[in-house]
């Protein structure tokens, strides 16, 4: 099929008003009966067409008249009705089959037959596979829905909007009717129906509304559920406070399911979410995974304002919702928890997920061009990418422009599908601004690179720092444009201390935020009485990769002295690269000492937090490593890698290891204050660390710690060590942790997870046990990313071996799991991203399993799409 362009896009020919839903519910078959008051684009002539797929049509009827088979045609996912007026009534009436929806995409059953719940998921397109319906999200319609079921197997009936009315039935049914006073589009329709449980509290907004708060989950895990209740009332109170944003229903339900696609869902008045970023207990998550639910929760919060009440006109614009969401989450998250310890999650999550994307074949702008699967693009680069362009753009601003163009934007847009040029046009126009340059970072693929140069003029004092910057060719877009790259900076002089800054009639101050625009610019800074070493792209204020040639003495000062805590990590990031470097080219400029002498140094100084500590003493990710390399070998990466940590630790030596371990060590395991979170952490680096200059010892320490461990942190922490060195005690270990949890599926997952890190060679015997035991399946979007995710995206050397048998097993069970689940095989296959990069055996390799794989025939429009373009 010919791929969907933004360029071609129209306003919709037919819209609908109203929408009148009856469902009657089952687990084989459901029926859907929708009453659609339509409404005509004057000044367009299509006939009235509906996309459908999957439906089996029962009736169909336009104004009250039954229509014979020659007044409308149904193919291929569209139904075309001849006679519909403005102002039409048509009634159709379409059969589901709930329970053998493997994809979970419109509306399927979670769990067993037995026991499980009906549920649906629209975003983006899943509505078609409810009922007929122009399933654009430019479509906003007022919404109610009347569900009828057996009361005894499905006690418990929800759908988006104000409850108005429930009932019984004849023969043991029941009903219930719900009203969105909302005009929604149909991604945002939500129901739900089954045996759960709820946890409730009673919440009045800012705005004086009584809001009921519902959460609701299967019976057994319901007590898991408080911590994410709070969470939802805390960033509730601050989307009321940073952005006057009131919740606008009586009430608010929330739902767990352990069978989604992706992570949560903000329909209207019902989100639903992964039970991954909803339960929270000491007992089976880490502080990691207790973070995520406060951030996921407040997420798709958020997107009430920014997704539901102003939405996306069309598909291109989704990072209008998603990256502003995302950004809105950080804000959130950076104040209820360490501003630098979140910035520094975000911009390694960018530089893991984003910057990789952006450098390989499925590169892709943030608003791009064209898809031919729209699922597909859910993508970091949409969601992370994006969260940073508003992140530029509110620092342009600062925080009282941002609210005053915010305002607007959501006085301008309530109840409207809006665009990005929509966007910018409010935060600009409430500043009298004009931010239509930064449009070009929304339709320009690939990560910009800022190269920096400063020269020093002793006899002006001045010191001239040029700033270019250059973008490489992605697919699709050979030419690249200058993009207005904000970069804050300070300078500092040999002794750590920030120096003033004397530009042009400015009166000094310490930090400035230089825009650069075009190919190169100059700045001189004046009064500079030597030499001083940059401090460039402060807060990572545009996402960006800088090159500057800092010597290993700089990034050291930098690391030891920057006050602010990102930025000393930064320093450290980039001194580590050098060190990695300094390992098989070695240079006069020891790298490598100068990073283990900065990091002892604070390590010994005990000035700093311990989790900044285990961040700083964390260098980057071996997807990282290798997104610097042309030819890539993941064996050789990760073997360097783990050689630049043995250095720190034999650095900071196995004693003072000890030491600090046990002083870690004192309890305070259930405790989710951020001083017992920092010292799990720092436990956790010091006790991987200590594993390579001390196995045994460290291996003795982790076998205690997990059998002592009442939390799941430090359980976790202590298996991972054991299982990822392969350690005598690691059996033992997971044994036990198959047993205990073995009725926890997210617990479970984790016991998935930690055996398919096992690096190199190993890894792969580990997943072809793991993929026959019983406990494993495909049908479970969860645990086939705890598998196949983890092995394919977060075990490089693992996966990319030399034999290619790691790509031959990935691409047999990417077409299997494609016939049942075609979202998770796609987003799966994007771990090929990349591979023309590798070396050149594992390249053949796995060209040859990509080839074979794209020649079988018969793929999902998902999986086609991304096995076409990686190959491309
Ligand atoms: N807006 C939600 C996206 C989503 C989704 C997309 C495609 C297929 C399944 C999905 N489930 C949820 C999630 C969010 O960004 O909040
Ligand atoms: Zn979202």
């Amino acid at each position: 099929a010919a791929p969907i362009r933004l360029r071609d896009y129209r306003r919709p020919p037919w819209s609908v008003d109203t929408v009148e839903l009856d469902v009657d519910l089952g687990i084989d078959t459901a029926e859907v009966t929708a009453r659609l008051v339509l409404r005509r684009d004057a000044e367009q002539s299509q006939p009235l067409r509906l996309d459908g797929e999957g439906l089996e049509l029962l009736a169909i009827s336009l104004d009250g008249r039954a229509l014979d088979a020659n007044s409308y045609r149904h193919e291929d996912s569209v139904l075309e009705v001849d006679g519909a007026k403005d102002g039409s009534v048509l009634e159709t009436r379409v059969r589901l089959k709930p329970a053998a929806n493997t994809a979970l995409e419109g509306l399927y059953l979670s769990g067993s037959r037995e026991t499980g719940f009906l549920l649906t998921q629209c975003e983006a397109e899943g509505f078609r596979h409810i009922t007929f319906f122009p399933d654009r999200p430019d479509v906003l319609a007022r919404y109610t829905v009347t569900l009828r079921a057996d009361r005894e197997r499905f006690p418990v009936l929800l759908a988006g909007g104000n409850p108005n009315g429930a009932g019984e039935l004849e023969h043991g049914r029941h009903w219930a009717r719900f009203i969105d006073p909302h005009p929604k589009p149909s991604y945002l329709f939500a129901l739900v129906a089954g045996r759960l449980k709820n946890i409730r509290r009673d919440y009045i907004t800012a705005d004086g509304r009584n809001v009921a708060l519902v959460m609701w989950s299967e019976a057994n895990v319901i007590d898991r559920c408080h911590y994410a209740l709070d969470a939802l009332e805390r960033c509730m109170r601050w989307d009321e406070k940073a952005y006057g944003r009131n919740y606008d229903l009586d009430v608010f339900h929330v739902v767990a399911t352990h069978d989604f696609n992706m992570g949560a869902m903000e329909n209207k008045g019902l989100n639903i979410f992964n039970a991954k970023y909803l339960l929270a207990d000491p007992d089976s998550s880490t502080d990691e995974e207790y973070r995520a639910v406060e951030a996921v929760v407040a997420h798709e919060y958020f997107h009430n304002w920014t997704g539901n009440r102003v939405t996306c006109r069309d598909w291109f614009q989704l990072s209008l919702k998603e990256g502003l969401t995302v950004f809105r989450e950080q804000q959130f998250s950076a104040d209820m928890n360490s501003p630098s310890l979140k910035r520094i999650e975000d911009v390694s999550l960018l530089r893991r997920a984003q910057f990789p994307e952006d450098a390989g074949p499925l590169a892709h702008p943030v608003r791009p061009a064209e898809y031919r699967e729209i699922n597909n693009f859910y993508t970091a680069t949409v969601y992370e990418k994006g969260a940073e362009l508003v992140r530029m753009l509110a620092g342009s601003l600062g925080p009282d422009g941002f609210r005053r163009g915010m305002d607007l934007y959501f006085e301008r847009h309530d109840g409207q599908a809006a665009t990005i040029e929509d966007f910018l046009s409010a935060l600009g126009d409430a500043n009298s601004v004009d931010l239509m340059p930064y449009l070009s970072w929304y339709g320009q693929a690939g990560t910009p690179r800022l190269h920096a140069h400063g020269e020093y003029d002793a006899a002006r004092k001045e010191y001239t720092l040029t700033l270019s910057q250059h973008t490489r060719a992605t697919p699709n877009q050979p030419e690249k444009t200058p993009l207005p790259i904000p970069v804050k900076l300070s300078l500092f002089d040999h002794s750590g201390n920030v120096l003033p800054l004397h530009t042009d009639g400015q009166t000094p101050e310490t930090e400035k935020v230089v825009v650069v625009s075009k190919a190169s610019q100059p700045i001189v800074f004046r009064h500079i009485d030597a030499p001083p070493v940059p401090s460039l792209l402060r807060g990572f204020s545009a996402p960006v990769l800088l090159e500057y040639g800092y010597a290993p003495a700089e990034l050291a000062l930098l690391l030891t002295h920057d006050p602010d805590g990102f930025n000393r990590w930064e320093a450290g990031q980039h001194l580590a690269f050098l060190a990695f470097d300094s390992l098989h080219a070695p240079t006069d400029n020891d790298a490598c000492g100068a990073w283990c002498d900065a990091l002892a140094s604070l390590f010994h100084g005990r000035a700093i937090d311990d989790a900044l500590l285990a961040d700083l003493m964390t260098p980057p990710g071996e997807i990282e490593f290798a997104d610097r390399q042309t030819e890539v070998d993941p064996a050789k990466i990760h073997a360097h890698r783990q050689e630049l940590q043995r250095r720190l630790a034999a650095h900071i030596g196995i004693e003072t290891l000890h030491a600090r371990y046990h002083a870690l060590n004192v309890g305070g395991d259930l405790k989710l204050d951020a001083g017992n979170q920092a010292k799990r952490q720092l436990k956790r680096r010091v006790l991987e660390l200590l594993a390579l200059v001390d196995a045994d010892g460290a291996h003795a320490l982790a076998a205690k710690q997990y059998e002592s461990a009442t939390g799941m942190t430090d359980r976790l922490a202590a298996l991972g060590v054991l299982v990822r060195q392969r350690a005598p005690q690691a059996a033992k270990a997971l044994a036990h942790f198959r047993e205990r949890y073995a009725d926890n599926p997210l617990a479970l997952d984790k016991w998935f997870t930690v055996q398919a890190q096992v690096p190199g060679d190993a890894a792969l015997a580990s997943i072809r046990t793991l993929e026959i035991d019983p406990a494993f399946t495909l049908k479970n979007p969860n645990r086939a990313r705890a598998l196949f995710g983890t092995f394919a995206s977060g075990n490089p050397s693992g996966f990319h071996r030399t034999d290619g048998e790691g790509y031959r097993l990935l691409t047999d069970r990417l077409a299997q799991l494609d016939a049942l689940n075609p979202q998770i095989a796609a987003r799966l296959a994007t771990a090929f991203n990349g591979w023309q990069r590798l070396e050149s055996v594992r390249r053949e390799a796995a060209r040859t399993a990509l080839v074979a794989l794209a020649q079988r025939g018969g793929l999902s429009r998902n999986l086609s799409e991304i096995i076409g373009n990686v190959l491309q």
